[in-house]
């Protein structure tokens, strides 16, 4: 070992690293010189064995060595080659967020009844059990005012258990003629696979001069078309309820089995879709609209029913429970 060996051992290691082209040749020249068999590190271990008047100028030289080696080594940089860029490859779309189905259903029923000319109305979902029962000619006897039934908060608020009193409020505050329907949260003290203790409906009402049960099922006919199809099969069945008179309820053909009878509508081939009527001149009576020179049609429906029907759901707690699974199907 002379001063001119060393000279040589560094020029060779800085040409290495220089010629390395990956990281990994990088390592293998690190290694070559300045691992624990390298050819530096072995040349400081034998200093001591060196006549003791070189040993400082080998020393020093050998150590300049190592700095300048371990300097190249942490600053070599490999160019990267080129990337080939394909400007024509397909583009990846970010994924947005959906829709809940429920919001979904909710905006195709409120748009079909628009496009008919219907004005959107809300209220508030904590209501006077005046404007939720009384006002609808529901009797204090009747069933679905039960404790069992409704949610009340005290002996004058309840959570609505139907967007009825919305309509209520308008008739209060507006003459006729009066077309607006009435999306929202409804509440009621269910809860199984086809009941949920809170669930959204939409209701319509339309009160005008010389307006018809003929009127109503024009209106109602022409949605149910719109969101079932043109195909769809309509029945009107008689039926009751204490704020219309005459009432009905509407039907349309299985849109599972088309007709033939299936688990869904109990072998029947229908499936109910909407409740509706006449107004009674009860409810006009309440409001103080006069039921001689007015007359008008309400009817209403659940938007859980229709989207389980569409989407073919089963389970209505499948709504609610928000998991990423069933919601990014729709
Ligand atoms: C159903 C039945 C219905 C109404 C709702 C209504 C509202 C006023 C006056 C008269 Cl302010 N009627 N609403 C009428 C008939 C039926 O709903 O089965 N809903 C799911």
């Amino acid at each position: 070992m002379n001063m001119e060996w060393i000279k040589n051992i560094e020029d060779e290691a800085l040409k290495e690293i220089e010629n390395t082209k990956t990281e990994q040749e990088l390592l293998l020249v690190k290694s070559k010189y300045l691992g624990d068999k390298g050819k530096i590190t072995l040349g400081i271990k034998g200093i001591k064995d060196l006549d003791p008047s070189l040993r400082r100028d080998v020393g020093y030289l050998l150590n300049e060595a190592k700095r300048k080696i371990k300097k190249a080594i942490s600053e070599k940089k490999f160019v990267e080659e080129e990337e080939f860029f394909d400007e024509t490859l397909p583009p990846i779309m970010p994924s947005f967020g959906k829709l809940h189905p429920i919001t979904k259903i909710m905006n195709e029923v409120v748009s079909l009844f628009v496009q008919l000319g219907f004005s959107i109305s809300e209220g508030p979902e904590i209501e006077l059990i005046e404007y939720n029962f009384d006002a609808l000619n529901i009797p204090p006897s009747h069933p679905a005012r039960d404790m069992h039934d409704t949610f009340y908060v005290d002996d004058k608020w309840l959570l609505r258990t139907h967007t009825s009193p919305v309509q209520i409020r308008v008739m209060k505050e507006k003459k006729p003629p009066i077309r607006i329907i009435a999306p929202g949260r409804v509440y009621r003290r269910d809860s199984d696979i086809s009941h949920s203790p809170m669930f959204h409906q939409v209701e319509g009402l339309l009160v005008d001069h010389n307006i018809s049960f003929s009127n109503l099922k024009g209106i109602l006919s022409f949605f149910l078309q719109e969101m079932f199809g043109h195909d769809a099969e309509i029945r009107f069945r008689p039926s009751y309820f204490p704020f219309t008179e005459p009432s009905s309820e509407v039907d349309i053909g299985c849109i599972l089995c088309s007709g033939k009878g299936c688990r869904t509508c109990k072998n029947t081939g229908w499936l109910e879709i909407l409740g509706a009527g006449m107004v009674d001149p009860e409810v006009f009576k309440y409001v103080g609209i006069d039921s001689e020179k007015y007359t008008g049609f309400a009817f209403g429906l659940g938007i859980e029913r229709i989207a389980m029907l569409k989407y073919g759901i089963s389970d209505i707690r499948l709504f609610f429970e928000n998991d990423w699974r069933f919601l990014t199907q729709f």
